[in-house]
């Protein structure tokens, strides 16, 4: 649920599904993200690296759809200008994209901005900037991303949730198996691709994930 007390947003960080286009392959990217929302996912960031932006838009319009009604937040990876066509919650922005302080120029207070870091120095300076999240990753290795900044561990998470106050998504190879201890760590929440989009079932996925984080 997305509620904004002024400029405070309070949103259910547990469990964000990253619904990326190319790891869809040929299956209905919607159609995902519509199971796993019906299923308990908190959160959904849609992202396309190599998607044409008309798709990309169309996408997010559909998601938002029905996103809206079941009060989860929409989250656009990199375009700012899709987050305003779509009317969807939100921008992740890696430390390559259009810097924080554009972004929020663009956007205003009242949209979420999250921000991806893989150190101490980026993650406060994402935290003084006015990021509202960071996404600290990679926690583990995966191959779900290219050009893969250095594996954290648990104890690089935790020396970051040390160092920051703005909540925490963690990413990077998170399962089942390892979601608790990542929580443990300090996370706020999860984001995760393969452990959802990877899955035959994704419905059982999404609520298996769920309830490893209590
Ligand atoms: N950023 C850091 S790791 C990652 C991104 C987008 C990929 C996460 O995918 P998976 O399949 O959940 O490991």
């Amino acid at each position: 649920m997305i509620e904004l007390r002024g400029t405070m947003k309070e949103v259910d960080w547990r469990l964000c599904l990253v619904a990326d286009a190319e790891a869809a392959g040929t299956r209905d990217l919607v159609e995902i993200v519509k199971e796993a929302a019906d299923a308990g996912a908190t959160l959904i960031q849609l992202r396309g690296k190599s998607i044409d932006t008309r798709d990309f838009l169309d996408l997010a319009l559909q998601m938002s759809g029905f996103l809206k009604p079941r009060g989860i937040p929409l989250i656009i990876n990199d375009r700012a200008d899709v987050v305003l066509a779509s009317g969807a919650d939100g921008l992740h922005i890696g430390q390559q994209d259009l810097p924080l302080a554009y972004a929020r120029k663009i956007l205003g207070e009242e949209r979420l901005i999250g921000i991806s870091v893989n150190t101490i120095g980026e993650a406060q300076t994402a935290e003084k900037e006015g990021s509202d999240y960071v996404g600290v990753g990679p926690v583990y290795f995966t191959s779900s991303k290219e050009k893969l900044p250095d594996i954290l561990g648990l104890e690089g998470l935790r020396s970051i949730r040390e160092r920051v106050h703005i909540p925490i998504l963690a990413i990077g190879g998170i399962t089942a198996e390892n979601a608790k201890a990542v929580i443990t760590a300090g996370a706020d929440g999860i984001a995760v691709i393969s452990a959802i989009m990877g899955a035959d079932n994704i419905p059982e996925a999404t609520e298996k994930l769920l309830s490893a984080l209590s």
